[in-house]
């Protein structure tokens, strides 16, 4: 008897830690989007790939000649004010060279 009166407070006490751990939220995430144009060269956004999304020479070709195929490509996915900066970074890197690139946010 004392043993089930025991389980039945486990049950409870579990189901409670358990509704604590599940209402918890990840933070959002959000991917950046780059867009194709016909002005920015590719070796700038080849450079935008290296240096603001940390990526190696052959993946930040490959992302380009997407976008470049197929007018939209993913860079990376991040928590908002991440993804934020880096299209903040993009944009201001792209407008100061004289360059159309577009690049954006989505939530995913
Ligand atoms: N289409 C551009 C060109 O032919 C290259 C390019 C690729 C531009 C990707 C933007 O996001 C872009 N020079």
């Amino acid at each position: 008897m004392q043993e089930g009166y025991t389980m039945a407070k486990k049950k409870e006490k579990y189901e409670e830690d358990l509704s604590v751990i599940v209402d918890i939220d990840e933070p959002s995430q959000f991917r950046v989007l780059l867009h194709n144009d016909d002005y920015t060269p590719m070796d700038f956004v080849i450079r935008i790939l290296k240096t603001v999304f940390h990526k190696q020479t052959e993946e930040a070709t490959r992302i380009m000649l997407n976008v470049h195929q197929r007018g939209v490509g993913i860079c990376g996915v991040f928590p908002f004010d991440i993804a934020e900066t880096k299209v903040n970074r993009v944009q201001y890197e792209a407008r100061e060279s004289g360059f159309p690139l577009r690049c954006t946010l989505e939530e995913v």
